[in-house]
């Protein structure tokens, strides 16, 4: 079911589960300043050719490019806050089970609050670069405020003196054991999960929602465009990550 306006239906559903997991997309930060990457126009597929910067093949064939978009990245979010969405998920959590299981490699849920071993990051963290030879992590140096406009060359790693790279998970490469694993977990045993901000096209991550609705999660969507899983799911809310979660959680609490 299709919908503009907050669902009571919804509200109910929301206020009896006890396990929660939200499952956040790039839309989630949208509205903090976060570009998203298939939206038109805005999104940073438009400006920038994927298999150019965000494979291993891309890393092998010009690291310092790939290196200099991901400054620019992280830069961008470190200057960036968590808006009213991201709140109300840290405040859901206060009153019930949360899990919240991201694609986004920013830092906005644990910035609104969320703790951090509620958050589940799939693709990884800008925030968390590590050596590409030996694994060992880099101390993140916050990226660069202006986007570069030349390649930038990675930094060497401190133990082998390998090439540090961006701790994100690119196409082709395996999710993080551990946040896959908690992600599952918790998406086959909620009662009701929500997804915000996805366009759900990019697998494994793409398959939750499905999953958990199998263990008999219901389902809620809140994008506000039309997705693959809207169909699939028990309810859609088209509206934005910043107006309906705090009506969502709003809500919840007023009927309590
Ligand atoms: C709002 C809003 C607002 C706007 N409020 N909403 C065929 C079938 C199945 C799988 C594959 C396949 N071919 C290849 C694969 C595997 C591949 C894949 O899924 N590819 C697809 C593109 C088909 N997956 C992988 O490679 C993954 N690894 C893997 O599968 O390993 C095993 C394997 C290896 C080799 C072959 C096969 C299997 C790894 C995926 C890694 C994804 N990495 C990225 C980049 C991360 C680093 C970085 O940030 O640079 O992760 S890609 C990019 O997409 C990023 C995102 O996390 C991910 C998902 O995007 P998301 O979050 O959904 O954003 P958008 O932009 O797509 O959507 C935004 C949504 O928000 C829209 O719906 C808007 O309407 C909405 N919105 N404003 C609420 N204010």
């Amino acid at each position: 079911m299709t919908a503009l306006e907050l669902d009571p239906a919804v509200v109910d559903v929301a206020r009896a589960a006890r396990r929660v997991v939200v499952f956040s997309g790039a839309g989630m930060s949208a509205e903090s300043g976060v570009p998203t990457f298939r939206d038109a126009q805005t999104g940073l597929w438009e400006r920038f050719d994927p298999t150019e910067l965000a494979t291993p093949e891309a890393w092998d064939r010009d690291s310092a490019l790939v290196w200099a978009w991901y400054q620019w990245r992280t830069g961008l979010v470190r200057r960036v806050a968590p808006h009213a969405g991201h709140r109300a998920v840290a405040e859901w959590a206060d009153r019930t089970r949360m899990t919240v299981v991201t694609q986004n490699v920013d830092d906005l849920h644990e910035r609104a609050g969320s703790p951090t071993h509620t958050v589940a990051h799939l693709h990884g963290s800008l925030f968390a670069p590590r050596c590409r030879d030996c694994g060992a992590p880099f101390p993140s140096d916050g990226g660069v405020d202006v986007e570069p406009t030349g390649p930038l060359s990675p930094p060497e790693c401190s133990s082998c003196r390998g090439q540090v790279r961006p701790g994100v998970v690119w196409f082709g490469e395996s999710l993080p054991d551990d946040a896959w694993t908690r992600a599952t977990a918790a998406a086959e045993d909620c009662d009701l999960m929500v997804v915000v901000g996805t366009s759900a096209m990019v697998y494994p991550a793409a398959g939750l929602p499905l999953r958990a609705a199998r263990t008999g999660a219901a389902i809620v969507e809140i994008n506000p465009e039309a997705t693959g899983l809207s169909e699939h799911v028990h309810h859609t809310w088209r509206t934005t990550a910043a107006v309906g979660l705090p009506a969502l959680v709003a809500a919840i609490g007023a009927a309590q």
